[in-house]
């Protein structure tokens, strides 16, 4: 008799831990898939042929853009106020921002005033 009472205790325990195990992974899963950083977007932005590609960029608050480039000659990618600016970038360099709602969106090279792109800044 007291072999079977430990035994259903035992059980019972047991049972106990695995619900709150799976109650715990499940908050867990909620918790990485209603916060942002799943969400947050790594753009690129290739700078070749003496062009910024993609020359308009949709992201959001919190994204972060990331210029590589991939010409022979130097360039960079610095706002029209230069509030932000990646100084020079020499080929395979990379320049990485990461987007706040106030920054400028108009950027150009530095070395090459004609190079111009923009970015837009969605909800
Ligand atoms: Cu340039």
């Amino acid at each position: 008799m007291i072999s079977i009472i430990k035994r259903i205790v035992k059980t019972g325990t047991v049972a106990l831990v695995c619900a709150a195990v799976l109650g715990l992974s499940v908050k867990l899963y909620a918790g990485d898939s209603t916060e942002s950083p799943a969400m947050l977007a790594e753009h690129i932005v290739y700078i070749e042929n003496m062009e910024f590609s993609p020359s308009q960029l949709q992201v959001k608050v919190g994204d972060s853009i990331t210029w590589i480039n991939k010409d022979f000659v130097p360039h960079t990618a610095t706002a029209l106020d230069k509030s932000w600016d990646s100084k020079n970038l020499s080929k395979g360099d990379e320049y990485t921002l990461v987007v706040t709602a106030d920054i400028p969106t108009d950027y150009y090279c530095f070395y090459h005033t004609n190079m111009v792109a923009s970015i837009e800044i969605m909800e």
